[in-house]
């Protein structure tokens, strides 16, 4: 049984093609900076987007058709999603895929029969992984839709709810290993709060920490190496997420003792929610040795929430792949499309057609900065504005051998700094370029 039987394997067909099932400019067997595309880029598909999502919003039903959620034992609608996955992953061409707990298999009346339905499914997934190679970037676990999990998971006031959510951590983390899974996400879900009237931040914060400290030490008991990952997220589902951005997640890691286990799973529509660019969330991520995986989306300048959409914005990409490279690349990381389909967008095809575009956007955007790096584009010039500190005063400065009392001297004699340009418009129209040089 075929789900997907009007679509092919796609493949690439070049800038010039016409053909929406095919792909533009990812080439995944193409050399680019040294090694393949599909290696620098490491695709994968969100279980939860593209098998369960919907379409449903506040205001209407779902839309869209999901043939392999039909059959009314949710058990065996779950067996036949994985069916469906691993077809659409096969004729897609990505190496990898991410799920959540409750996305790839339905929970139950109990803890003990959620998780042997769980084990059932995975069985199936992990089966299917042999036979197609398709392999789990990230499994992760879902304490956030149940409505136990209604004032938060680990930062819940209720000590039951935090056990409930651990047991759930347990399992995904036994899971993950079962599958191989090369790394592992912790995404905040609603460990955050709404009012301080009814809240201990600190409290709740310290709680989180003692979590993660447990994941630490379980994923160590069981051999389980994943990547340990913490998704930032600064808003929604509540009103102050305690995972902000980067930034904040990493002095939470660093004041806790947890910086060594753990680095960032860092989703373009979450650091603009949290008014970053996404470039700023990733080089804020990189610069600390923290930026681990990709969630790749975008959001949209009109809509002040998390829209997922594919991401279509090329020079976006291109700013991202830019960091990428500069850290020698994500693995055992990759990029996830964490992306959903519009509403109205509800033919089986659009599912390929839009994880196609996102393909397309990241491969030309790794082209593009590809490129720049051969070109010492921008680096060449940041590394001529901040030449001062190459030698003389400047190199004191940055070796500590420099104090006030020397900086003054040094002012007294050499008086009013020299204006120098920052360039930015010929920055960005030298950026806007590459658009068209990489072909
Ligand atoms: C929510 C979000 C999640 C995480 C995994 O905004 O991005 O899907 O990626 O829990
Ligand atoms: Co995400």
């Amino acid at each position: 049984m075929q789900y997907f039987p009007n679509v092919e394997k796609i493949r690439y067909e070049g800038p010039d093609s016409q053909n929406p099932l095919a792909f533009k400019w990812y080439n995944s067997d193409e050399v680019v900076a040294g090694k393949p595309m599909r290696e620098h880029l490491r695709f994968s598909v969100a279980y939860w987007h593209t098998f369960r999502g919907t379409g449903s919003d506040p205001f209407g039903a779902g839309t869209m058709p999901h043939p392999w959620a039909e059959a009314t034992d949710p058990v065996v609608a779950a067996e036949q999603t994985v069916h469906a996955a691993f077809e659409f992953f096969t004729k897609l061409g990505v190496d990898f895929y991410c799920f959540h707990d409750r996305d790839i298999a339905p929970e139950a009346d109990s803890l003990r029969e959620t998780n042997a339905i769980l084990d059932r499914i995975c069985g199936l997934a992990k089966q299917k992984q042999e036979e197609t190679g398709i392999k789990l970037l990230w499994n992760t676990t879902n304490a956030f839709s149940h409505p136990r999990f209604a004032n938060g998971a680990s930062t819940n006031p209720d000590a039951a709810v935090f056990a409930y959510a651990a047991s759930q951590i347990k399992k995904q983390l036994e899971i993950g290993k079962e599958l191989g899974g090369q790394n592992y996400v912790f995404w905040g879900g609603r460990e955050g709060y709404s009012t301080l009237l009814n809240t201990d931040m600190k409290r709740e914060q310290e709680h989180l920490a003692c979590l993660l400290q447990m994941a630490v030490d379980y994923a160590k008991k069981i051999g389980f190496s994943a990547q340990f990952l913490i998704e930032p997220k600064p808003k929604e589902p509540t009103k102050h997420q305690y995972d902000f951005d980067s930034g904040t997640v990493i002095s939470f890691l660093k004041s806790h003792g947890l910086d060594q286990h753990f680095k960032l799973n860092v989703e373009c529509n979450h650091a603009t929610l949290a008014q970053h660019t996404f470039e700023h969330d990733l080089q804020t991520a990189s610069m600390h040795g923290m930026l681990g995986s990709i969630d790749a989306n975008q959001g949209d300048l009109l809509l002040g929430w998390d829209t997922d959409e594919f991401p279509h914005n090329i020079l976006e990409a291109a700013l991202a792949m830019r960091v990428v490279l500069k850290q020698n690349g994500l693995a055992p990381g990759g990029l996830n499309f964490d992306a959903k389909l519009r509403r109205e967008s509800v033919d089986l095809d659009d599912l390929f057609i839009a994880h196609i575009a996102g393909m397309d956007t990241f491969a030309l955007g790794l082209k593009m900065a590809a490129k720049m790096a051969e070109d010492r584009f921008p680096d060449a010039f940041i590394a001529e504005r901040y030449a001062s500190y190459e030698s003389g005063i400047g190199a004191e400065i940055e070796s500590g051998e420099a104090d006030f009392e020397k900086l003054e001297a040094y002012t007294l004699e050499n008086g009013e700094p020299k204006a120098r340009s920052g360039k930015q418009e010929l920055l960005e129209a030298r950026l806007n370029q590459y658009l068209w040089q990489v072909r």
